[in-house]
């Protein structure tokens, strides 16, 4: 399916097209019926001689209603210009051409209509006109096909030139990231919101969670409907009608977006591209109250020039952009940029970062990865996904940086590593990306949270003391001369236990804990710190310890002087 605009001056044929076209008049409101006028966007859909289905949003051309205009071009793929032949080349013909154009459009049919009003040369020099206002657009070189939409004579051949443009129009891809920019709001006859739109950037399905944007309310899609048939899923690049639940009609609105959670970076700030249209008489700077046009969405901007004090008309430049509202943007998303007190269109653009974190004055803005990393030096893989829509392998565990931050972090990490000496590094100390770091290089060992040479043997592994100590079983003895910083290493690695000042291994207290097992198994209602003692054959000093480490551990527990099982006690 593709979602095709019309476009054109005002009375030029564009409603009347697409009612011949389709069957379906785009004009709903008895007022556009009683003025024969388009004033807000209309909505039908065909299926072309291939088989192939088209959907047509068809626009009002009247400069007052322009900006119903623009919210109805924010997500289509192609677009079907209709000049009439009658007049040839006016004011909004022109204005719609620049707006698509600055939209990105790149594929379009145009409609000379009103052919059974002129004669054989004025056709010819109507075609001309369009021939001539079109060179360097991206409708030089598109199908020109004259039609009398009334009799329906050249409707076949403008067909067939639609059933190669749907074939060589490429379709919206699948970023598994829907967003639908909502154009129409109404209650359900029976409950829920409808919403209408075309889907744009992934999948929505059946019973699926959805966020409305800004304001983040939740809903759920009770059903989805497109060219007037229920299904159960639906891809981008389709007009779509969803019945929400969980929203009310009167809490959103066109221009509003719905997408699946989590899957967008909510922004009210923007650096992005402006180019600045040449037949402009006065530069732009950040003096104006200017009005953005992106998806379905009229949003006032606060503006200021990056780079320059203002752009020239005909220049190409950067702006940053500031919203009232937080919306779901990615890179790459169109706009257009009017200025409501003159009431003109000013330019277009692209939106090149959705999280400018550069000052303005130094910004730079453009659609690089590699800036967003490097201007933040490392960043988690999934927020870079956000800030991108891009897909980016790790460069470290779930962390992205610059070749030159990597090096510069392994190194540092190795010296820190070799300044630790014996001990090692403690690397729950350190910050996560040179924790994925340290774990990532070869010639490191992370063994029990300590950073290490690889080709040091590891000092604690099979440490002496710990021999000794677990030699010493219930009654361990500690030497004289042990070191301090030794016997904390190999507690803190769980090798060893410190309790009340005594030292066993951990070996002795799992066999501790089974003797308790023992003991109860046998006398039920609990055991007394002497039986233990008795048990482990060692003097109470030992036995008191122990008893506290199995209280601790929640092997045993206290009641009175007896001891009891505990939560923790291990079973045969
Ligand atoms: N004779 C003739 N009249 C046409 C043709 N196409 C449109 N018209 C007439 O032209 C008038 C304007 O047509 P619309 O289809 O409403 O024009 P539009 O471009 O949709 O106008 P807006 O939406 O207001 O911009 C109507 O009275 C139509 O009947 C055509 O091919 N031949
Ligand atoms: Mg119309």
């Amino acid at each position: 399916m593709r979602v095709v605009a019309t476009a054109g001056h005002v009375d030029h044929g564009k409603s009347s097209l697409v009612l011949a076209l389709t069957g379906t008049d785009p004009d709903r409101f008895d007022e556009e019926k009683e003025r024969g006028l388009t004033i807000d966007l209309g909505f039908a859909h065909a299926e072309l001689p291939s088989g192939a289905g088209v959907s047509f949003i068809d626009v009002p051309g009247h400069i007052r209603f322009l900006r119903n205009m623009l919210a109805g071009v924010g997500g289509v793929d192609a677009c079907l210009f209709v000049v009439a032949a009658t007049e040839g080349w006016k004011p909004q013909s022109e204005e719609h051409l620049r707006i698509l154009e600055l939209l990105g459009l790149r594929h379009g049919v145009i409609a000379l209509t009103k052919r059974d009003l002129v004669d054989d040369e004025s056709l010819e020099i109507a075609t001309f006109d369009v021939t001539d206002h079109v060179e360097g657009t991206f409708l030089d070189g598109a199908p020109i096909v004259a039609v009398d939409s009334l009799s329906g004579a050249g409707l076949d051949e403008l067909r067939a030139a639609l059933d190669e443009l749907v074939a060589t129009t490429p379709g919206a891809a699948d970023r598994g990231r829907p967003r639908l920019w909502i154009d129409r709001v109404f209650a359900a006859k029976g409950s829920g919101t409808v919403v209408t739109g075309t889907l744009v950037g992934g999948s929505l399905a059946h019973d699926g969670g959805v966020v409305v944007e800004p304001g983040g309310r939740e809903a759920r899609i009770r059903a989805i409907q497109t060219l007037g048939r229920q299904v159960d899923q639906i891809g981008p690049g389709n007009r779509v009608a969803l019945n929400l639940n969980g929203v009310s009609h009167d809490e959103i609105g066109r221009g509003d977006a719905v997408v699946t959670p989590d899957r967008w970076f909510r922004t009210s700030r923007v650096d992005a591209s402006l180019d600045v249209l040449a037949s402009l008489d006065h530069e732009v700077s950040r003096r104006g109250a200017y009005v953005a046009y992106l998806g379905s969405r009229e949003l006032p901007v606060r503006m200021r020039v990056l780079g320059t004090d203002a752009l020239a008309p005909g220049a190409a430049g950067a702006v940053r952009m500031f919203f009232e509202d937080a919306l779901p943007l990615l890179p790459g998303d169109r706009f257009i940029l009017r200025e409501s007190g003159r009431d003109e269109t000013i330019g277009g653009g692209e939106i090149l970062d959705v999280d400018p974190i550069s000052k303005a004055a130094a910004a730079r803005p453009d659609r690089s990865i590699e800036r967003v990393v490097a201007e933040r030096g490392w960043i988690d893989v999934d927020r870079l996904e956000l800030l991108t829509g891009e897909t980016i392998e790790p460069t470290v565990g779930r962390w992205v940086t610059t070749p030159d931050l990597l090096v510069a972090t392994q190194e540092g990490l190795l010296a820190d590593i070799d300044a630790a000496g014996d001990l090692g590094l403690d690397i729950a100390a350190l910050p996560e990306h040179e924790r994925a770091v340290a774990e990532s290089l070869d010639e490191v060992d992370v063994v029990a949270g300590t950073a290490r040479r690889a080709d040091v043997v590891d000092p604690f592994a099979d440490h002496p003391l710990a021999a000794k100590i677990l030699d010493g079983r219930f009654a361990p003895e500690l030497p004289a001369d042990a070191d301090r910083g030794t016997i904390r290493e190999l507690v803190r690695r769980g090798i060893l236990v410190e309790r009340d000042k005594v030292v066993f291994h951990s070996d002795t207290i799992d066999e501790a804990a089974w003797l308790a097992a023992d003991l109860l198994a046998s006398s039920p209602d609990g055991f007394t710190v002497a039986q233990f003692r008795d048990r482990t054959g060692a003097s109470r000093k030992y036995a008191l310890p122990l008893v506290a480490e199995l209280d601790a551990r929640g092997i045993t527990r206290r009641r009175d002087d007896l001891r009891i099982a505990g939560p923790r006690l291990p079973e045969r």
